[in-house]
């Protein structure tokens, strides 16, 4: 069992699947803080977790001219440390709701399929520089090799655009802290990729191998999966070379409290989320609606921190309302609204696809009220 060597769990976490590990923390422990305790921090593996020794590890920098450098953590340590909160959310988070429409293929993430952390580490840009890498080629990728892998020796890889890798407002990380601990096992030890803004898919864990290429990577989770299509597209007619590989999200938000299903007290409801979008844009609003998206209302946003292009972190939201008298049920709809005035759909159908990835619909939650 390749798996046998795998980390032990946090056992609130809802499992999607066991081998390779898939699992979300449940809703109403996912917003009870800002930043995301890392025991229940949702994960994402592939392959089986590697594991790896600090001392003897190697990150290999690659530079466009075949230059290359080998990096210990030591020499990581030495570059200027740079701590940021991030969100990371996986393109696959909500796609239940997709395969309610119609079969996807791919995990059944609830809404849990993003978690937010401090990431602390070396800056990229300052580790390609070190390299000998000046931005000049405006084509180019780097890309990302982890020291995960399949039987075939095959290993999980992604990349993004070099602009990205070498912009310092971008502040992409080569992580080795997630608040404030070496990274858990789960989450990359000993070091991870952290892209600001951008698809969880290109949070490389694990990391072995940096390099700048002139073409995106060639792993099959950057050229045949994470790609987004028309509804109309299915797996005989799907031409993956077609559509460009997700990179920034778009705008999304949940519901953890009250959970499908339950009963509420009659005289007050409180409805509490999250909210989120990809490329640094802020969320300015988020609309909640008690009666199926007649009427709204604004709910209350916290009060962290939001910079101007670099809004990388979600913000938690809450409503505190009357329930309208004599409802005996409520069709509790969010939605919000980010700084480019991006706004999610209001159903899944429209944008519906075969891998059930970029599912950002209003998002619903009936409840009864208590008699
Ligand atoms: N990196 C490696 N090496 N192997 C993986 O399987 N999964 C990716 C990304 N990085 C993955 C990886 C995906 S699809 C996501 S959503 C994020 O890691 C999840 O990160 P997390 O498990 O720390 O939440
Ligand atoms: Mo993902």
């Amino acid at each position: 069992d390749p798996y046998a060597d795998d980390p032990v769990r946090h056992p609130a976490l809802k499992v999607n699947s066991q081998r390779p590990f898939n699992a979300e923390p449940p809703p109403e422990l996912l917003t009870e803080n800002y930043i995301t305790p890392n025991p229940i921090f949702f994960t994402r593996n592939h392959l089986p977790v590697p594991n790896l020794d600090p001392v003897t590890y190697r990150l290999r920098i690659v530079g466009p001219r075949g230059q290359s450098l080998s990096l210990s953590l030591d020499d990581l340590y030495q570059f200027p440390k740079h701590e940021i909160t991030v969100t990371l959310q996986c393109a696959g988070n909500r796609r239940s709701e997709m395969s309610q429409l119609k079969e996807v293929r791919g995990l059944e993430w609830s809404i849990g399929a993003i978690s937010t952390a401090r990431w602390a580490g070396a800056r990229l840009c300052d580790v390609l520089a070190k390299a000998g890498h000046q931005f000049c080629e405006t084509e180019a990728h780097v890309c990302f090799e982890g020291l995960d892998s399949d039987p075939t020796g095959t290993a999980y890889g992604a990349s993004i655009p070099l602009s990205r890798a070498m912009d310092p407002e971008a502040e992409v990380l080569l992580a080795y802290e997630m608040n404030g601990q070496p990274l858990p096992r789960d989450h990359g030890f000993p070091v991870r990729v952290v892209v600001p803004g951008v698809v969880g898919a290109r949070h490389v864990k694990w990391l072995g191998k940096v390099s700048v290429e002139p073409e995106e990577s060639y792993s099959h989770w950057q050229r045949r999966d994470y790609k987004g299509f028309s509804p109309s597209v299915d797996w005989d007619t799907v031409d993956f070379d077609s559509a460009p590989s997700i990179q920034e999200l778009p705008v999304q938000s949940a519901i953890t409290e009250p959970k499908d299903g339950e009963m509420v007290e009659s005289g007050e409801v409180t409805v509490k989320g999250y909210a989120w979008s990809g490329g640094g844009r802020a969320v300015i609003r988020v609309d909640v609606s008690l009666d199926g998206g007649l009427t709204w209302q604004v709910a209350e946003l916290d009060r962290e921190e939001q910079r101007p292009r670099k809004a990388w972190a979600w913000r938690l939201w809450q409503l505190q309302a009357p329930v309208p008298a004599g409802k005996k049920e409520l069709n509790i709809v969010c939605k919000a609204v980010d700084d480019s005035y991006n706004v999610q759909p209001d159903t899944v159908a429209p944008i519906w696809n075969l891998r059930g990835v970029l599912s950002n619909a209003w998002h619903r939650v009936h409840v009864r009220v208590a008699p």
